[in-house]
């Protein structure tokens, strides 16, 4: 099939699913066309068979914000036509599922007929879509596409809650490949690297936006260092760095805190940590969280959004009411105090992101393309 992927190309979980999947597509022998203004950056490889469009905007200095909605859906004719593209996929309904409903509306002038599929992934519903400046255009666009999933039961039902939504919504869960996480018994992982061998180890990944609360991932640290020896890692840039760093500071705790930034290699250094932190106001699946399982990490978390569905409270992890930090600091102890109970858990972790593999959930996608190639 010929498929056209629109997403954001950053860090940001909804750019890293859309990336594995156009490369698991293309891998099975798809061809996959990305459109997006840079180059994704978990695109690792290029073949005959997967290609990257570059949406340019044009600085004009009369606009105060560039048009890039308009830039998109050109550039989306422009590759469905070219390239023949039978279905696009947009990855985050603003402005992605606006920006492929009018390229779809400018193909079927020219008697081309392009199918529009809409992945929801969170704060495009949560946040930001919801909120009454983007809420009609959202709805409209959510209505308008020809199928719509969402990453979770919880963001579907939320979507529904939320906008007056006409479609049903098909629930595909977020997916890793089990097989690039490999965990501290790999001779690959270099764990006395981080931290002496009787420290546990932690980790938080994010894009350090409030809506992760990365204050409460290095209160709840504090708390544990008190009584297990340990390091945290902190991968991820944003806004809410700083006020991370200046915490660290404050508890007198920097020496056993590692910020290491941005990082492509989220797998290897995955397979150091023991447990993830994830105490999110809201995480409508939690992909991190996910790849930190599959690398054999316990996880403490919130209860929001749609991590219950994920972290099994008890089994993989714990999950605590939002901004308790206190509960989630005891149940990290509970589980770090005693090597047998984290083996426990971290296996139970491991098994759990079995159910999210790749080979799971590519051929529901693939299923979803192939049933709008029928109705063409
Ligand atoms: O987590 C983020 O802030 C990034 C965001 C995105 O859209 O790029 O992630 C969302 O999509 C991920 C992939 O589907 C989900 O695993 C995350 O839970 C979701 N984030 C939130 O709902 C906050």
């Amino acid at each position: 099939m010929k498929i056209g992927i629109v997403c954001y190309p950053t860090f940001g979980g909804s750019g890293v699913v859309a990336t594995e999947l156009g490369m698991a597509l293309a891998d099975k022998g798809h061809e996959v066309h990305f459109i997006t203004y840079n180059q994704p950056v978990r695109l690792d490889f290029i073949s005959h068979n997967l290609h990257f469009h570059q949406v340019l905007i044009e600085e004009y200095p009369l606009f105060q914000y560039q048009p890039y909605e308009l830039a998109l859906s050109s550039k989306m004719v422009e590759v469905v036509e070219k390239h023949q593209l039978e279905v696009l996929h947009v990855h985050y309904a603003i402005p992605h599922a606006y920006a492929a409903y009018m390229a779809k509306q400018m193909l079927k002038e020219k008697g081309i007929y392009v199918k529009v599929v809409t992945t929801l992934h969170g704060t495009d519903i949560t946040l930001v879509g919801s909120h009454p400046t983007y809420k009609t255009a959202v709805e409209f666009s959510i209505n308008n596409s020809d199928v719509v999933t969402s990453v979770s039961n919880n963001l579907k039902e939320t979507t529904n809650k939320l906008f007056n939504i006409t479609k049903d919504i098909k629930v595909i869960y977020n997916f890793i490949d089990v097989e690039k996480y490999a965990s501290a018994e790999n001779e690959e992982c270099n764990r006395i690297a981080i931290a002496k061998p009787h420290e546990r180890i932690l980790t938080h990944i994010s894009n350090f936006r409030p809506v992760k609360r990365v204050e409460d991932v290095i209160k709840i640290f504090n708390e544990v260092r008190k009584e297990i020896p340990s390091k945290l890692l902190l991968i991820g840039e944003g806004p809410d760095r700083i006020k991370a760093e200046n915490l660290t500071n404050k508890l007198n705790i920097s020496e056993d805190v590692i910020f290491l930034g941005n990082s492509s290699e989220v797998a290897k250094i995955l397979c150091y940590s023991d447990m993830f932190i994830l105490p999110s106001q809201t995480e409508s699946f939690g992909l991190a969280a996910l790849e930190a399982m599959a690398a054999k990490n316990a996880v403490i978390s919130t209860n929001t959004g749609g991590l219950p569905e994920v972290n099994i409270h008890g089994v993989t992890g714990y999950l605590s009411n939002l901004g308790d930090v206190k509960d989630m600091a005891k149940n990290a102890i509970s589980i770090l105090k005693d090597d047998v109970v984290l083996e426990q858990f971290k296996e139970n972790a491991k098994e759990q992101a079995k159910r999210f593999s790749l080979e799971n959930i590519l051929p529901v996608y693939e299923d979803i393309y192939k049933s709008c190639y029928k109705s063409k």
